[in-house]
């Protein structure tokens, strides 16, 4: 059946889907990305992510962070600008401040083609309560006038204690977890990483969730919610390091942030990460890569692909 195909990504389909640069267009042409992302634990990840949605060409990239953790980035990534949150209440659960939180976030998004929760957000009552709002402000704007949403990481740990949490999902949402996340999503179900019985799975859980389903691993499977499954098989260890991940889900924002649909995003987004993998691995051998190593070498890798 057409709806069960199963394509291996490859370079002809990624060169097709590449986005168009015409010689007369600004940066608003390439879309913005925002990007909900980082902590005092974890600032890595925002700049990971923030720095491949720019390196495969979107236009502006936005960090919200609040007052503390401004200064972190503000030093690493010059190139982004800030939408500065209301610091969130630090212990027991306060939905004022929550939503004073979730409030100012919304508010800073028309405008913006594509967002990324989740990456190195941390696990909190408040930080779930916060993305919680912001899906709903999201599922309440007409589709046009909303950005498209990549949620990864901690965004899916915390959807993931939730009851049927796929229901809070906008619609279009495309979803990128690791195996060890896709079991927590799938309630402990356990969930290889590195061969393709998880094909199937993957299917499934696209259609009952009705995302675009990015299962990661040595094999990395997209999945359509109408049924439609991609495939990149590239093994290789060097990927297997701190940030690759959150570097993927960037990359991902930014093709969201240039008008491709969520399915092609996706998968334009594994090919040329994965490639951009083995470039430096021809460098550097199988081990020693830092996800930060890939950064330049993702416009190069499109470069070569057209
Ligand atoms: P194991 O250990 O192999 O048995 P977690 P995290 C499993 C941020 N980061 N195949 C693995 O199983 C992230 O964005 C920030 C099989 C283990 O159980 C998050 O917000 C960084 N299993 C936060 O840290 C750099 C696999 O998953 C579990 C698998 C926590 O995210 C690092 C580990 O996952 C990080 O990106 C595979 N291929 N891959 C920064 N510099 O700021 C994973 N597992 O517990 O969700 O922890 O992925 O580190
Ligand atoms: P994360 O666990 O979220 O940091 O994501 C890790 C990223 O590196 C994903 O895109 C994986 O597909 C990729 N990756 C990790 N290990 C391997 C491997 N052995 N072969 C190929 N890709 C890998
Ligand atoms: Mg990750």
């Amino acid at each position: 059946e057409s709806h069960l195909q199963t394509e291996m990504l490859n370079q002809g389909f990624c060169h097709s889907y590449l986005p168009h640069r015409p010689l007369n267009s600004n940066k608003g042409t390439f879309g913005k990305v925002m990007l909900f992302c980082g902590s005092a634990a974890y600032p890595g990840s925002a700049y990971l992510a923030g720095s491949a949605s720019g390196r495969v060409g979107a236009g502006l990239i936005t960090l919200a962070v609040t007052e503390k953790t401004l200064p972190i980035y503000a030093s690493s990534l010059h190139e982004a600008t800030f939408a500065i949150l209301p610091e969130g209440p630090t212990s027991e659960l306060n939905r004022g401040k929550t939503h004073e939180r979730a409030q100012a976030l919304s508010d800073h998004l028309p405008g913006y083609r594509a967002l990324l929760m989740g990456p190195g957000l941390g696990q909190s009552p408040e930080t779930r309560e916060t993305i919680l709002q912001v899906l709903e402000y999201l599922r309440s704007e007409p589709t046009e006038k909303r950005p498209h949403l990549v949620i990864d990481a901690d965004g899916l740990n915390n959807l993931s204690a939730l009851e049927h949490w796929w229901t809070f999902l906008p619609e279009g949402t495309v979803i990128t977890p690791h195996p060890g996340e896709m079991s927590r999503l799938c309630k402990g179900q356990k969930v290889s990483g590195g061969s393709i019985d998880r094909l199937a799975l993957a299917r499934e859980k696209a259609q009952e969730w009705q995302v675009t389903l990015v299962l990661k691993g040595a094999c990395t499977i997209i999945a359509h919610p109408d049924g439609r499954v991609r495939l990149n098989w590239k093994a290789n260890a060097a990927l297997a390091t701190a940030g690759t991940g959150d570097i993927l889900a960037g990359i991902v924002t930014g093709f969201l942030a240039q008008e491709l649909d969520p399915f092609d995003a996706a998968s334009l987004a594994v090919y040329i990460h994965s490639y951009a993998g083995e470039r430096v691995s021809v460098e550097l051998g199988n081990a020693g890569l830092l996800a930060s190593d890939l950064l330049p070498h993702l416009p190069r890798v499109m470069r070569d692909i057209k």
